[in-house]
């Protein structure tokens, strides 16, 4: 079994919602343990910047799925809530991003899949939620509370459990 960390995004539509029933498809589709999932947080808009605010999370699970097996997997789920890539530009705005963050300590940078994701120690909308649930994992021998702490967290709000 594969400890992997999966971090959500999404701007369009009703998010958490959307991510309520994307988890449930991932553990139930990739055959996997929901081990954590962090709170939401409201996030001002990387990358291109004249967009709607982002919901992101984080989770963690376990799963017997190989990493590009999963990545298959969350694409479809991705499919599934209206994502459509033909249509879209690049950090634009989207119903359902899953971008898998870390799978075990694998390295891979193959056209598909690149583990750890490559931009994951520049994003602190990523960072902040993985804080809550893995502080002390070390991701490319770096610590994501260090990581964290060297970006502004300014515009980020931890938003309230939906209950
Ligand atoms: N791919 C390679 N490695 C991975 C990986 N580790 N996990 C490939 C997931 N996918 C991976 O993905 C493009 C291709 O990357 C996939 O087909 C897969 O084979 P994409 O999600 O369409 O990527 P993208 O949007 O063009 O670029 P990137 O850098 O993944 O950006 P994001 O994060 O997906 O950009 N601002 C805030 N505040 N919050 C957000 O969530 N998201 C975006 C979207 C922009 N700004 C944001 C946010
Ligand atoms: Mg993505």
């Amino acid at each position: 079994m594969a400890d992997v960390l999966i971090a959500l995004g999404g701007n369009i539509g009703e998010v958490r919602a959307t991510f309520r029933k994307a988890i449930a498809d991932i553990c139930g589709m990739a055959q996997a343990a929901l081990l954590a999932r962090s709170s939401d947080y409201v996030t001002p808009p990387w990358g291109d910047e004249a967009q709607a605010r982002f919901v992101n999370a984080c989770i963690e699970i376990e799963t017997s799925l190989d990493p590009h097996a999963l990545l298959f997997t969350l694409h479809k789920i991705e499919k599934k809530f209206g994502r459509d890539r033909a249509r879209e530009t690049r950090w634009g705005p989207r119903t359902l991003d899953l971008d898998m963050i870390a799978y075990d300590d694998v390295s891979l940078d193959g056209p598909e899949l690149t583990l750890p994701h490559p931009r994951l120690f520049e994003r602190a909308f990523v960072l902040m939620p993985l804080v809550e649930i893995a502080p002390d994992r070390l991701i490319a021998g770096r610590s994501i509370k260090t990581a964290l702490a060297g970006l502004s967290t300014e515009g980020i709000e931890r938003l309230p459990d939906l209950g």
